[in-house]
């Protein structure tokens, strides 16, 4: 999908602990289980639409503009050509010179992407900070400030305000961070660097209609080093197909102090996806004694009063309501918590499809209604795997017979079938958590 909206700070890769179907493995920042990739991750599945480069256009007027770098010393030249693809795609001469005026290569960038996926993190150290008692404090507080603008927005697009508020605290902490980089000069770095440049010069394309439309000055658009924009960031793509101008100003202004477009265009945005109001993302659940773990699988859906037949019941005890049909999910296998999860969940993972995001997300939302923290205890004697021995891990799987059809450090559900497996033939409980006692039973 190309319309995956991005995190300022933090992206997780926090893989189901269940097997799941092919969008998180797709994902080029796919689900990694049991760890966290901070410095959140770009591109959105099918978002990398190859854009097909124009023969090389000389015009003048950009090229006194741009300053290149001695590191980039292609930059200004790269420029010059994406200008006439840019205008090829409708952009306006005058649009385009202003928007790169002055911008230059910036390394940070660069150096932000290649380094992100080298911040891991548990899903329970994460969910600490995504649901601190300061954020949840200042969640419920952000709510009280804007609640006649939340209670108006839940009205129109059906969005539970707790989870437009919980995914404003998690982007933004409610609009603290938004990111100060130019975005244009961010995406055209990112466009020019080779390694993703498709998906990047998609999003910078998106970003120059978003100018030629007239939301926002050139240098007004800012955003995270990865083109992330505004309280709740939306990637430019994003924001052309969903973003709105509730304030009636006649702009879509998600840059602003006030919230109000941004919190509308998020909700919007969840409502094109499914968002039932009032169903929970899911419910802490306890499991019963002897619980089948190959169960507990996204493809395996049941209503909660039929998984209460078979022992999964709420905290307190009791068969959880009948929200609707939902799967078992063990971010942290057997030893961590458990959820029933519904389709919200689901349909949080349009923003991202970490599951320590959507958890994080769902929770958060709980919390500033007054629910209670998570009861259940979580594996807090492990740690993240790194990417080596991620890949170590499906290698010595792949050589044992339990093929993860790649060795990519990725924990998708091909791995995660493949650690169930390998469990089952050593007579372990099949939760499919990829733990460095797995990695350790493998060696
Ligand atoms: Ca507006």
């Amino acid at each position: 999908m190309g319309f995956k909206l991005i995190a300022i700070w933090v992206i997780l890769a926090l893989g189901a602990a269940t097997a799941r179907a092919a969008p998180v493995e797709q994902s080029p920042r796919p689900a990694k289980r049991a760890d966290v990739v901070l410095a959140r991750a770009v591109a959105a599945p099918g978002a990398a639409t190859a854009s097909h480069r124009a023969p090389r256009a000389r015009p003048a007027q950009a090229e006194a503009t741009v300053d290149s770098s001695s590191r980039a010393p292609g930059f200004a030249a790269w420029l010059r050509d994406f200008r006439a693809r840019a205008l090829a795609q409708g952009i306006s001469g005058a649009v385009f010179d202003r928007a790169v005026q002055g911008i230059s290569y910036d390394p940070k960038v660069i150096e932000r992407d290649r380094n992100q996926s080298e911040f891991t993190k548990t899903i329970w150290d994460y969910l600490d900070t995504a649901a601190s008692d300061l954020r949840v404090a200042n969640g419920k507080k952000a709510l009280a400030r804007h609640d006649t603008v939340l209670d108006r927005i839940e009205a129109k697009y059906g969005v539970d305000k707790e989870v437009v508020t919980a995914i404003w605290g998690l982007e933004s902490a409610y609009g603290t961070f938004k990111g100060s980089n130019d975005v244009v000069q961010s995406l055209a770095t990112l466009a020019y660097d080779a390694r993703r440049s498709a998906f990047f010069e998609e999003q910078l394309v998106a970003a120059l209609k978003i100018l030629e439309a007239g939301d926002v000055p050139p240098r007004a658009m800012t955003g995270s080093w990865a083109g992330a924009m505004g309280h709740t960031q939306f990637i430019p793509t994003s924001f052309l197909t969903y973003a709105v101008d509730l304030t009636g100003d006649g702009k879509r202004d998600i840059w602003g102090d006030d919230p109000t477009d941004a919190l509308a265009s998020t909700a919007a945005y969840l409502s094109r996806f499914g968002w039932t109001r009032g169903q929970p993302w899911g419910v802490e659940v306890r499991l019963p004694e002897g619980f089948d773990y190959a169960s507990a699988n996204r493809e395996n859906t049941r209503l909660p009063s039929q998984w209460a037949q078979l022992g999964v019941l709420g905290m307190d005890g009791k068969p959880v309501a009948d929200h609707g049909r939902a799967s078992v999910l063990l971010p942290a296998g057997a030893e961590g918590a458990a959820f029933l999860v519904f389709d919200n969940f689901a349909v949080i993972e349009r923003y991202n499809t970490a599951d320590a995001y959507v958890i994080g997300v769902g929770h958060l939302a709980d919390r500033i209604a007054g629910g209670a923290p998570i009861q259940s205890d979580w594996p807090r004697g492990d740690r993240a795997l790194t990417f080596d021995e991620r890949q170590e891990m499906q290698r010595l799987l792949t050589g044992k017979g339990f093929d993860t059809k790649g060795i990519d450090g990725r924990i998708g559900p091909l791995t995660i079938q493949a650690v169930r497996d390998f469990q089952r033939s050593v007579g372990q409980a099949p939760d499919g958590y990829a733990s460095l006692a797995i990695l350790n039973r493998l060696r």
